[in-house]
């Protein structure tokens, strides 16, 4: 049973565990509905250990219990037990029963199509057996599984197997959230890997016979990260093999368990005519992610959960860092500000912000959140770019090479980069600390002269080193000063540009009648240097300088954004017809061939609704979902009839030329090509969707057409055919759904949701179909707030279903909810009753009651 009672645990609270744990050693009997756990731990008293020890453990039947050989009673609780411990190093054995068939919380050992398979992240070890399930505890594992399934997988090297039976050691101690147990009937696609140090690797990626055909790219990934790694950042494997396990049901996306990492299958699986673009860029991140892990989260692990963020911040910067090498850095730089800004500055905006180190929590499982990841990647990213290449890297391999082997706070990986900098880089560790977005406002003096820029934050929590870098564009767009790191510390700045040195150099605040004739045109922030909101006070016509000229392809492609945002917004909130020399610069972007077409997509992508709505509350306005979808229609129609002809052109050029591949420039010609086929489809109806949807040779196109085909409602013929060729693979069946519900109408979105629970292939314990189905309609920005409130209705139905089998996946489930507050009165209203009604479910789970707790405030 779950602890529903909120429980908060602080930082503040952090004490360490009386024992060090010196070894570990499990044996598994593996049984659907009774399987058998064996553990043998060696703990040696601390200085401060007391008299009795107590061991996490949740819905663990207790089978046996010893302290050194002779049996034990301990007390049982419903987390765990407590036991009299002698003050002597001491062996404790236990033998516990549990079920991993009935396990759909997918926490623990549980069962995946017949596959066993665990999920220990965060405290999913203490489902498994008593154990101090927290971070700063790490030991070597030795594991023995015993079992007829052919494929016994656990950490580390195997040791020895036979009929029935397979051992392995893990020697370089972990925490008990990275152990990991598979077996079960899988197939392995292997190859080889020799290190820089010279050891040879076993790579493998194993899946349920039948895929082994999909796992190509997802190993070729794993290769290129481990090289990788080892050029960039020095870090080299440090085991004989190196498994990953693909599996279907997974809460998240995967996991890095200390040489055994498992999989979502859908980061996994791939082929040209099952994945798309955006898969293959997934997975190659995911893989690369979780891989990356090994040094900084495994060998580094974090002392308690209040630093997750030590290893997602800086594990989440490595995987961009990667991607940005293999791809172009340019759009994965302008992919991560989305979602950034759409995901992070929302959840910072509202009741659910913390900062990417809080400190308290109720359920932890709660804090995997684009805070702690995203922003967390961004600090870290702040801090290479505060302190140069050399200094970081200095910084980072001090920090390798003082905590390898330990759990590792915040505090302790900032020192070592203050150490090397020989500064307290005081203000910077705010990042950590507080929450929220800072608003950064910039005003420009120019004097006939010179120019100077005065930059003032608006921060909770005091002022925060904010890096801002500055370029200057001259009246033709012609670059005349380079891109220079100023970095705001205090609240406010004034710099100067100093032409003969080309340096900027602080000053005071300027005085005198400002000019206009002449003045240079700063572009600021380039690269998104800080995830702030940048008031830079500029008119459409600098903006459009920016977008045709700027060398800095990301304040191009932002400059173009704020100028559509703009039309948008006014045609939403006025009527206004979107402006036409806006429109004018964005067909001579999207038609200039010496510009990447991935790049050219971006600019072509329109802000999303809840970007809008947003934007409106934040300008102190009620969003009406209704009227922005529409409104984005009428952007859509402006554009199509503007570039109509373009668009043609495009959609003939970018036709492919040879067979798929998954790498960045046939993407971006495919994405380029896409978004002009769905904006033509306005003008030109569904007959170039039709024939793309049947001549294309990969998900990518085919997908793309469908999406176009469902907008207007000529996708029958399709989506049957569709079904009838993947209803036997599961992760593409996931697109059938969410593309159903995705590509209609607000106001038929949650009908199809409703309806699409209700088909055969439809399985509720499944949360990769959930998320496609339930997730797709909760983002649907019109659908979710349809103004009957059906959206609402239907979400809180099926979150007081899920919670009790899958208490994870249903308060993941919450997360739109966290905007309530912007919306009209009739509105709140009925999403205020939506969360009531959930908050008051009988035995709702720790996790979903502190999301709608906080969402309710
Ligand atoms: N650490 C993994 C993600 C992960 C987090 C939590 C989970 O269950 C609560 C599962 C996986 C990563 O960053 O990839
Ligand atoms: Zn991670």
């Amino acid at each position: 049973m779950k602890d529903t009672a909120p429980r908060t645990t602080r930082l503040a609270d952090y004490r360490p565990f009386g024992w060090r744990v010196t070894e570990v050693h499990l044996t598994f009997r593996l049984a659907p509905g009774a399987t058998r756990v064996l553990s043998r731990i060696r703990f040696a008293p601390l200085d401060h250990a007391p008299a009795r020890m107590t061991l996490d453990g949740e819905g663990l039947t207790l089978i046996s219990a010893l302290i050194d050989g002779a049996p034990v009673s301990p007390d049982l609780t419903t987390d765990g037990l407590t036991v009299d411990v002698p003050p002597a190093p001491f062996l404790w054995e236990a033998e516990v029963e549990i079920a991993p068939e009935g396990n759909t919380a997918l926490e623990g050992l549980y069962m995946s199509g017949g596959i066993y398979c665990t999920q220990c992240e965060a405290e999913g070890f203490r489902r498994i057996t008593y154990y101090p399930d927290r971070p700063d505890v790490m030991a070597p594992f030795t594991v023995r599984i015993e079992s007829d399934l052919p494929v016994l997988l656990s950490n580390g090297n195997p040791t020895g197997s036979g009929p029935g039976f397979a051992e392995w050691h893990d020697p370089w101690p972990k925490p008990s959230y990275l152990f990991a147990l598979v077996a079960g009937n899988l197939v392995a696609t292997s190859a080889s890997f020799q290190t820089a140090e010279g050891r040879d690797v076993e790579l493998n990626v194993w899946v349920r016979p039948g895929d082994e055909g999909r796992t190509g790219y997802a190993l070729d990934s794993l290769i290129r990260s481990m090289r990788w790694d080892e050029d960039r950042f020095g870090r080299v494997y440090d085991l004989d093999v190196f498994n990953i396990v693909a599996v279907d049901d997974f809460n998240a996306g995967a996991m890095e368990n200390k040489g055994l990492n498992i999989f979502n299958s859908k980061y996994v699986l791939a082929s040209p005519e099952t994945a798309t673009d955006r898969d293959f860029e997934g997975i190659e991140a995911v893989v690369a992610h979780e891989y990356f892990h090994n040094w900084t989260g495994n060998r580094i692990t974090c002392r308690d959960w209040f630093q997750l963020c030590l290893k997602e911040g800086l594990t989440v910067y490595r995987d961009q860092e990667f991607t940005s090498d293999m791809r172009s850095r340019a759009v994965k730089r302008i992919e991560d500000a989305l979602l950034l800004r759409a995901a992070q500055f929302r959840e910072d905006a509202g009741p659910l912000a913390h900062p990417p180190r809080p400190d308290t929590y109720v359920e932890i499982n709660n804090f995997y959140t684009v805070t702690v990841y995203e922003k967390g990647a961004e600090v870290v990213r702040m801090l290479a770019s505060v302190l140069g290449p050399e200094t970081f890297a200095t910084g980072l391999e001090l920090y390798f090479a003082r905590h390898d082997g330990h759990a590792a706070t915040i505090e302790e990986f900032f020192a070592c980069f203050q150490e090397v900098a020989g500064d307290t880089l005081d203000g910077f560790a705010r990042w950590w600390t507080e929450a929220g977005t800072p608003r950064v406002t910039v005003s420009r003096h120019w004097d006939g002269e010179t120019l100077t820029l005065s930059v003032r934050q608006e921060t909770l929590g005091g002022p925060r080193w904010i890096p801002l870098a500055v370029g200057l564009l001259g009246p033709d767009g012609e670059e005349i000063a380079p891109t220079t790191l100023l970095t705001l510390k205090d609240t406010e700045a004034h710099w100067r540009y100093v032409p003969s040195t080309a340096t900027w150099e602080t000053c005071s605040a300027p005085n005198g009648q400002p000019k206009t004739d002449g003045a240079p045109l700063p572009s600021i922030n380039r690269g998104f240097s800080a995830p702030v909101l940048l008031e830079a006070g500029m008119t459409d016509a600098e903006r459009r300088l920016i977008f045709g000229h700027d060398t800095d392809p990301f304040n191009r492609w932002d400059a173009g954004r704020q100028l559509i945002r703009a039309g948008f917004i006014g045609l939403v909130t006025e009527d206004r017809e979107p402006d036409p020399e806006t429109l004018a610069a964005m067909g001579r972007a999207v038609r200039d061939d010496a510009l990447d077409p991935a790049f050219r997509a971006l600019v072509m992508g329109l802000p999303s609704d809840d970007d809008i709505a947003q934007t409106l509350a934040e300008a102190g306005r009620t969003p009406d979902p209704d009227l922005i979808e529409t409104g984005r229609e009428r952007l859509r129609e402006a554009i199509a009839a503007l570039l109509a002809g373009d668009l043609r052109r495009l959609y003939a050029d970018l036709a492919p030329v040879g067979p798929y591949r998954p790498d960045a420039d046939g993407a971006g010609r495919r994405a380029l090509r896409c978004a002009a086929l769905s904006c033509l489809s306005v003008v030109d109806g569904p007959d170039a969707a039709r024939a793309l949807y049947s001549q294309a040779d990969n998900m990518t196109e085919r997908l793309a057409a469908l999406s176009v085909l469902l907008r207007l409602g000529a996708a029958e013929d399709a989506l049957a055919d569709f079904h009838a060729r993947w209803s036997r693979t599961p992760d593409v069946l996931d697109k059938w759904f969410a593309l159903q519900v995705g590509s209609v109408k607000g106001s038929r979105a949650v009908e199809t949701a409703l309806r699409l629970t209700r088909h055969p292939d439809f399985d509720w314990r499944r949360p990769n179909r959930v998320r496609s189905v339930l997730g797709t309609m909760l983002r649907h920005h019109a659908g979710f707030h349809s103004a009957d409130g059906a959206g609402y209705k239907v979400a809180a139905d099926w979150i007081v279903r899920l919670d009790p089998a899958n208490p994870q996946l249903a308060a993941g489930l919450t997360s739109p909810f966290q905007t309530w507050r912007r919306y009209d009165g009739d509105r709140q209203g009925m999403m205020r009753d939506a969360l009531e009604r959930i908050a008051s479910a009988d035995g709702l789970s720790r996790d979903t009651s502190e999301m709608v707790g906080r969402i309710l405030g």
